[in-house]
């Protein structure tokens, strides 16, 4: 069948780092596209998230595009960490700057795609009653972006106002009331530390206490901005060979290589100081992740800060963690600090937990918490929960909820699922784990290669009755891409602590492996032999001689 006329050749679904990025490359390929997004304006995750504190927990050098060379040279950043406003800030920027926004539709939700396979496009039904027809549906919904509300008792029943982090109301002023917050993840800690000073009080219910650093934050000075802005090719280069691509060298020394406790010690004061989660993690050590004693020896340290840091014994016994430090890490602006203040108080959920929400507060097995406003920063249901919303539909009416439903959610590379031809995700399951910004942009790079791929083949075609090539994985490189993330976390402590990086922080969610922890480097390694051997794992791109694109 000859190539069918479509509205548009790709939709791209989400207006954050992404879908902004991708459409930037599709258009630079020459071929139409569009963006919609749910939000009435760009920003993905930081359109979404704009409740206190709410920041990067990555350097600022490194939490923007590479790509736009003169634009990483001026565009201004005040501080070490981009707040919430800022980056959202820098996306409209770079939208208005690449004039994104005449492709970009908002207050549009994709609410089904059905895969035509004889003819090779998807048909697309939107919540404005839009009905499409594209060749490419790449999806750029992000990691997290369906907001986890706990499954407690009596929920409905509270009578205050209660407010998920991910969907902070507009000038909501907290001063003077009594605040309760269930969870202490990047998200709580980031919001405890920034409303403790201005509330009346703050009870903080923590299910797992963790560990956090200091983030380093301060004002950049213009002798860094300019260092920063001579080495932003050597910058960007590291972090495309690095594992986390956070901007700094990681490690290579083993623990235990290093005799001398005070020098151990030392290490992990260096990494205090400087401040940042990933580099206390990754930064001074390289198996604090993999070996129990160089795991224990990181947690150590951090409970000894916090005993430090926090004076009332009580307190500061509450708030130590003591399971491994292999969630995803963390790091603060005074964090442990705020439970100085009076009218801060933890509950230890694991020793008093919450036996119902009620309409007056929070009730533990021991007492009512009276509350006036109820935080949830509980999460999100990562990754499959941004999926299965959509009525996604592939080859032979295969859903790929129910594709995704007996394994858990897979896929090649993080971008192409065996069944969904010509459906392209932007850090999909197993992805790599990293800094985002440039993990996003090493799979634009690839869906972009991807496409122009299936178009150039198309383009080449004599045959004008020619099915249009498309890109899908065979169910063979899949389970080979699988087993590979199985491979290289195999050891990882991080499978063995309970977080959302495996769906155990959602009930009823399936534990399995949701990323690629090999890293920046050989993710892009993988990629490079992907390509290398004509496409190797995609159906059809490869065994002809004409590639252009
Ligand atoms: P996280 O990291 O999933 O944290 C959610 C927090 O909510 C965590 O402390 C959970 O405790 C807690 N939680 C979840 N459900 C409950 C119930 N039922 N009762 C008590 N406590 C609960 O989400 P964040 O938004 O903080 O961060 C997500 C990512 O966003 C982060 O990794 C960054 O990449 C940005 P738990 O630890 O499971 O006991």
């Amino acid at each position: 069948m000859a190539r069918v006329e479509t509205d548009f050749d790709a939709l791209i679904v989400g207006a954050g780092y992404g879908g902004i990025y991708q459409l930037y490359r599709l258009r630079e390929m020459g071929l139409s596209a569009k963006v919609i997004d749910m939000a009435s304006d760009v920003g993905g995750t930081w359109y979404w998230n704009r409740y206190p504190g709410a920041m990067s927990d990555t350097e600022s050098f490194v939490y923007r595009f590479s790509w736009d060379k003169e634009d990483l040279q001026t565009y201004p950043w005040t501080h070490h960490y981009v707040k919430q406003p800022d980056v959202l800030a820098y996306l409209e920027h770079v939208v208005e700057r690449h004039n994104l926004r005449k492709d970009m539709q908002f207050n549009t939700e994709l609410l089904s795609a059905i895969w035509n396979d004889d003819a090779k496009y998807w048909q697309v039904e939107l919540s404005t009653g839009e009905s499409l027809k594209v060749r490419y549906l790449v999806t750029a919904l992000g990691l997290l972006s369906k907001a986890n509300y706990p499954d407690i008792p009596g929920i409905d029943t509270f009578q205050g106002l209660k407010v998920h982090t991910a969907k902070w109301p507009q000038g909501l002023d907290l001063s003077g009331k009594r605040v309760g917050i269930i969870g202490c993840g990047s998200t709580g800690v980031q919001v405890i530390t920034d409303i403790a000073p201005r509330v009346k009080f703050l009870t903080c219910f923590q299910r797992h206490p963790q560990y956090s650093v200091p983030s380093g934050d301060r004002p950049v000075d213009p002798a860094y901005r300019q260092w920063v802005n001579e080495n932003y090719d050597a910058i960007f280069d590291q972090v495309r060979n690095s594992a986390v691509g956070f901007g700094f060298v990681e490690s290579t020394i083993p623990y235990k290589s290093v005799a001398s406790a005070e020098e151990r010690e030392a290490i992990f004061q260096s990494l205090w100081d400087a401040g940042n989660g990933f580099r206390f993690m990754f930064g001074g050590f390289n198996d604090i992740t993999t070996d129990r004693e160089a795991n224990e020896a990181a947690c150590a340290f951090i409970r000894k800060k916090i005993r430090e840091i926090v004076k009332d014994p009580e307190k500061a016994r509450k708030l130590q963690p003591h399971d491994y430090y292999a969630r995803r890490p963390l790091c603060d602006g005074g964090y442990f600090e705020q439970f100085n203040r009076d009218n801060v108080d933890v509950v230890h959920l694991q020793e008093t937990p919450i036996t119902r929400i009620t309409e007056k507060g929070v009730q533990t097995c021991d007492k009512l918490y009276e509350l006036d406003v109820l935080i949830f920063a509980t999460g999100f249901d990562a990754i499959e929960g941004n999926y299965n919303r959509i009525r996604i539909r592939g080859r032979g009416g295969l859903t790929l909820k129910d594709y995704w439903d007996p394994t858990g959610p897979t896929s090649y590379l993080g971008v192409s699922v065996p069944h969904f031809p010509n459906l392209l995700m932007i850090t999909g399951p197993q992805g790599p784990f990293t800094n985002l910004p440039p993990a996003l942009e090493a799979h634009v790079d690839l869906i972009s290669r991807l496409i122009g791929r299936a178009e150039s083949l198309c383009k080449a075609s004599l045959d004008s009755a020619a099915t249009p090539p498309v890109v899908e994985v065979t169910p063979e490189a899949e389970k080979e891409w699988c087993l590979e993330c199985e491979r290289i976390a195999e050891g990882s402590l991080f499978k063995e602590t309970a977080s959302w990086i495996f769906g155990q922080n959602v009930p009823g969610k399936k534990y399995a492996l949701r990323f690629f922890f090999g890293g920046l480097k050989a993710f892009y390694d993988n990629v490079q032999r992907v390509i290398d051997n004509d496409y190797a794992g995609f159906k059809g791109l490869g065994q002809r001689a004409d590639e252009d694109d």
